[in-house]
């Protein structure tokens, strides 16, 4: 499709080992360059990154060479043509990083995790991006009792204005998800995330990403979920993708469970200029199953999909829903919108 005007990310980790709790790697490790070259033969325009993504070993890094590193990812990404959409800090793998980073009982892993984060948006800011993802992976417990919640949330809040202060340029997007790999999550849903926003020393720099199997495994639909940040102008990226009920986090290929659910996601994006706000960003696994040298399809499937569901989106006949909405018969309006879907004969 032509002149859509949208641009599209993915991140390293979505070209993967294929390990999984159960079982090892099935694929060999496929280095940085590689993936930067898949991403741009497969039509995408951003890569979203890990601080260490950018910078490996970061823990033992010194400040130069952090910057040094940066630098040539940056130089690497400038001269394929693409940019960084956001730096994530990673604290999640660290022994530090334990019982969560800046929610935990630990003191010196409050400490770590704030520095760590600061070390983030320096790379950010090397790589020319101002948008830092948290992804508050291990805040939370694995029973209740292990953690005073209201301590929890105002620690959460402490870490945001420190980060807000430390980079006044920052921009901070809060990803929220209910479970996994804690039991629970303290920011669940994309209402949390925002309240947490909207209480921070500098709430016009904080937003939400969405990722639709975040939203499915909180019970929510993904599409509402965006719509209530696009109400308040604070969705500034997405992870589409698509999971099959409650379980683990499947990060299928986007409309791979339910294309009318997916439909929605770009329907709401579509009728909010998403393209002018920020990219759409893929959070997708590739099989286990899948050779190494097929396990990118899972990229081309969620993007291609994007593409046809935004053509079904803009071909759709307004004035005609428009009608069958003030009619009221929605059973009308439903068949319009899934012999759109299944398409011409
Ligand atoms: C995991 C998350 C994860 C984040 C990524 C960026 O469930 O979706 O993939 O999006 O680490 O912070
Ligand atoms: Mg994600």
């Amino acid at each position: 499709m032509e002149k859509h005007g949208y641009r599209f990310s993915f991140g390293p980790w979505n070209i993967h080992e294929g390990a999984d709790p159960f079982g090892p790697t099935v694929r060999p490790t496929v280095a940085f360059a590689a993936k930067l070259a898949t991403l741009k033969n497969l039509g995408f325009d951003a890569m979203q990154f890990h601080d260490d993504d950018a910078v490996p070993n970061l823990d033992s890094v010194s400040p130069e060479g952090m910057l040094h590193q940066a630098n040539a990812v940056r130089q690497m990404l400038e001269d394929n043509g693409l940019f960084a959409e956001f730096v994530a800090p990673r604290l999640w793998e660290h022994p530090m990083t334990i019982d969560g980073a800046f929610t935990s009982n630990d003191p010196a892993a409050r400490t770590y995790a704030i520095e760590r984060s600061k070390k983030a948006a320096d790379i950010g800011r090397e790589l020319g991006c101002n948008l830092m993802v948290l992804w508050l992976a291990r805040e939370g417990t694995y029973i209740r009792e292990a953690k005073d919640a209201v301590l929890a949330t105002h620690r959460l809040l402490e870490a945001v204005n420190t980060l807000l202060d430390y980079d006044p340029e920052l921009r901070i997007v809060i990803e929220p998800k209910p479970n996994e790999p804690m039991d629970l999550a303290y920011i669940p849903t994309i209402g949390h995330a925002l309240s947490l926003g909207m209480q921070s020393s500098d709430p016009v720099r904080v937003g939400a990403l969405v990722e639709s199997a975040h939203a499915i495994l909180a019970g929510l639909d993904p599409a509402d979920e965006m719509s209530f940040a696009l109400a308040f102008d604070r969705l500034w990226s997405v992870h589409l993708n698509d999971q099959n009920g409650l379980k683990f986090d499947q990060d299928k290929a986007f409309g791979a469970v339910d294309l009318r659910r997916a439909f929605n996601q770009v329907r709401v994006l579509d009728e909010n200029s998403f393209w002018e706000k920020g990219v759409v960003g893929l959070d997708v696994k590739a099989m286990r199953t899948q050779p190494a040298e097929l396990a990118t399809k899972h990229l081309r499937n969620s993007l291609h999909t994007f593409l046809r569901l935004l053509e079904v989106v803009r071909s759709l006949d307004r004035a005609k829903m428009d009608e069958l909405i003030m009619a009221r018969d929605y059973e009308e309006l439903d068949w319009l919108v899934v012999d759109a879907l299944l398409g011409t004969r």
